[in-house]
């Protein structure tokens, strides 16, 4: 079908056919499917997954692994979302902040346009209509969207991560209320990535609601649903009609079956710094009596007050996992491995792959590689068997590969996590990578010191993005790839909401990854054990135990955190209970640069930074 011969007829039928009415969306199709030159328009949505899988077998797109289960590696080039060519543009040059790599709409929308002109030639466009968020949410109206995209195997992935139908358009109050996301591949192999003559843009016009992503088929750099609209554009969103938050935040449930009670904490980890896994965490053994994790959230929270009750509730916007396989195993993940469990329909990217067995394996799935190396494949489609003496140590699965699953697979997926107005927040943790410092938890109780917290909230980088792992940077709240506004309004608004709840939450800074400065073997074994520290927040938050009070924070006795069962040396334990002050002032230092970038910063968050620093230099450890 070529629209050259026809231009409207074969699309107006088509969208006729898929029950399109939405004359908005219609039109928004009709521009890209003309500018992008495609050969076919196709609207998809969640009912046509069998079909599409179907289709993407065949073609070999994808391969089988193991029943209901599949594959497929991602250009080697194309592996991790690329910061560094990742924009937000709008038309006004007061939205350009510190991190959000602001650039004016009126330079990047030529570069868009002129990129995508006749670049998906040939190709199917999948137009994706989807909601962001639980149907029926008070953030519904910024929920929707429509993504249209060149490549199948970004469709399979959607459909996992977001709620997907022409019903999600069709009936809007708003009918040209929808963020329009458009994704062209390009040409993987000749997109110079990470040369100077890189071509790929990732842009998010914030202002216009318009997301033109160029140059990728992996991840947040291809699934607009996710991170540009989820995160980036619903910030920027929430901030500019002052009504709501959007975090790269977990979500979770805490229920104690002993009294019944349930509690729920959020909070921000930088990419690949354990949010799915705290998401997952089945309880440890010696306390899976008393209490359960239910999972709501892994990657991204929407917060708001209701007005009824004064209390701050978080919603999950997205449909699916895009977890990081390294290290998932039946120790420290079992729950991971449930949702990706045969039949599930997961999509596994870039780990190992048996041509004979269609098995799936990554780093740390098992504590060696296989034995038999026979019909085993590297992330790259290299067979092991042919490696060369110098590449034996090279991993089989790339750092950042990835499994795609829908919620409804995890299986300590919360039964409530449809419900539309989201879950009361009694807790907003921060934490990230981080060698030295920052001890398992520290409580924070004063709303401006809980928002400092966020904002110099510093970690080692991961490979979750291109070329920066291991490089130690501050990352407020965990955006700093995904922030769309200043830092100062940010900050702002962050008092300004949170503020206006009667009912606050708690904050702590929690960290998992301090490690031993000889050997480098992590203090806390973490995982399933990360919720006991939070067990003690709770009950730090009801006034059952007391802490101890620091510069920095409250942070837990021995005695109050329930151990039992841990597997931790002594003077491990200690070091991770403790504020080592002396490091402490010269962190604070650091931090003072990092605050000065920030202009317009709200007095409140400066003062915080002060009482903090003056306690610290009162020897307070
Ligand atoms: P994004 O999806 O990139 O935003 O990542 P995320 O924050 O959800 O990270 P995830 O839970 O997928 O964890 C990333 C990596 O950290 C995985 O390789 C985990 O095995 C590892 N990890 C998670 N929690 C812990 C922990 O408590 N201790 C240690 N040592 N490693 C952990
Ligand atoms: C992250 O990098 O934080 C992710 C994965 O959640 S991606 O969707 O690729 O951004
Ligand atoms: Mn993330």
């Amino acid at each position: 079908m070529a629209f050259e011969s026809n231009p409207t007829g074969d699309l107006e039928k088509s969208l006729d056919d898929a029950g399109l009415k939405n004359s908005h969306v219609r039109d928004y199709i009709s521009h890209w499917a003309a500018h992008t030159g495609v050969a076919r328009v196709e609207v998809i949505g969640a009912s046509d997954d069998a079909r599409l899988i179907s289709e993407s077998l065949a073609a070999g797109e994808i391969v089988p692994a193991g029943e209901g289960r599949y594959y497929s590696r991602s250009y080697a080039k194309d592996t991790a979302r690329s910061e560094e060519r990742t924009i937000v543009a709008t038309a006004d040059p007061a939205d350009k902040g510190v991190y959000n790599n602001w650039h004016p709409a009126a330079t990047m929308r030529p570069l868009l346009e002129e990129r995508m002109r006749g670049a998906s030639a040939g190709k199917t466009m999948y137009v994706i209509p989807y909601l962001m968020a639980p149907p029926g949410s008070p953030l519904e109206p910024y929920a929707v969207g429509v993504e249209l995209t060149d490549h199948r195997t970004v469709a399979l992935h959607m459909i996992r991560m977001a709620r997907c139908g022409v019903d999600y358009v069709n009936n809007l109050a708003d009918p040209d209320k929808f963020v329009r996301g458009v994704h062209v591949t390009g040409d993987l192999e000749n997109l110079g990535q990470g040369t100077p003559d890189d071509q790929r843009y990732f842009v998010t016009f914030a202002d216009e609601r318009t997301i033109l992503h160029f140059g990728s088929s992996y991840g947040g750099n291809a699934l607009l649903g996710k991170i540009a609209h989820g995160l980036r554009q619903a910030a920027y969103d929430g901030w500019a009609s002052g009504e709501f938050l959007s975090e790269q935040f977990m979500l979770i449930g805490i229920t104690d079956k002993q009294t019944g009670r349930t509690w729920h904490i959020c909070g921000g980890f930088p990419s690949a710094s354990g949010k799915t896994n705290l998401a997952m965490m089945a309880a440890p053994d010696s306390l899976g009596d008393r209490y359960h994790v239910e999972f709501y959230g892994d990657d991204i929270a929407w917060l708001r007050v209701d007005p009824e009750d004064g209390k701050i509730y978080a919603i999950n916007p997205e449909n699916g996992v895009f977890g990081v396989a390294k290290d998932t195993n039946e120790v420290t993940n079992p729950t991971a491995l449930g949702s990706i469990a045969p039949g599930t329909g997961v999509l596994f990217t870039n780990v190992a792959y048996n041509d004979d067995t269609h098995e799936v394996w990554w780093e740390g799935r098992t504590p060696q590689p296989p034995d038999d190396v026979t019909g085993w494949r590297d992330w790259t489609g290299k067979l092991i068997s042919e490696r060369s003496a110098d590449a034996m140590d090279e991993p089989w699965a790339h750092p950042n590969s990835r499994f795609t699953t829908a919620l409804t697979n995890v299986p300590n997926i919360a039964p409530d996590f449809n419900k539309s107005k989201g879950v009361p927040i009694d807790a907003i943790i921060f934490g990230g990578r981080t060698r030295d410092r920052e001890p398992l938890i520290r409580a924070i109780t004063d709303l401006a010191e809980g928002v400092y917290d966020g904002l110099t909230l510093g970690a080692e980088a991961t490979f979750a993005a291109e070329g920066v792992e291991g490089q130690l940077r501050y990352d407020p709240m965990s955006m700093r790839p995904f922030m769309s506004y200043p830092e100062g309004a940010y900050a702002a608004h962050w008092l300004r909401i949170i503020g206006e709840a009667a009912d606050k939450p708690i904050f702590a800074h929690v960290n998992w990854f301090q490690r031993d400065p000889v050997d480098g073997h992590f203090l806390w074994p973490g995982y399933r054990d990360n919720l006991r520290p939070l067990l003690w927040l709770m009950q730090l938050k009801a006034g059952e135990v007391k802490g101890r009070h620091t510069a920095v924070g409250i942070v837990p006795t021995a005695e109050e955190l329930d151990l039992n069962g841990v597997d931790i040396k002594p003077g491990d334990l200690d070091k991770i209970l403790t504020i080592d002050a002396q490091r402490w002032r010269v962190e604070m230092a650091h931090r003072e640069q990092h605050l000065a970038q920030f202009e317009g910063l709200p007095e409140e968050i400066w003062k915080a930074h002060r009482r903090v620093a003056a306690a610290l230099e009162d020897g307070a450890g």
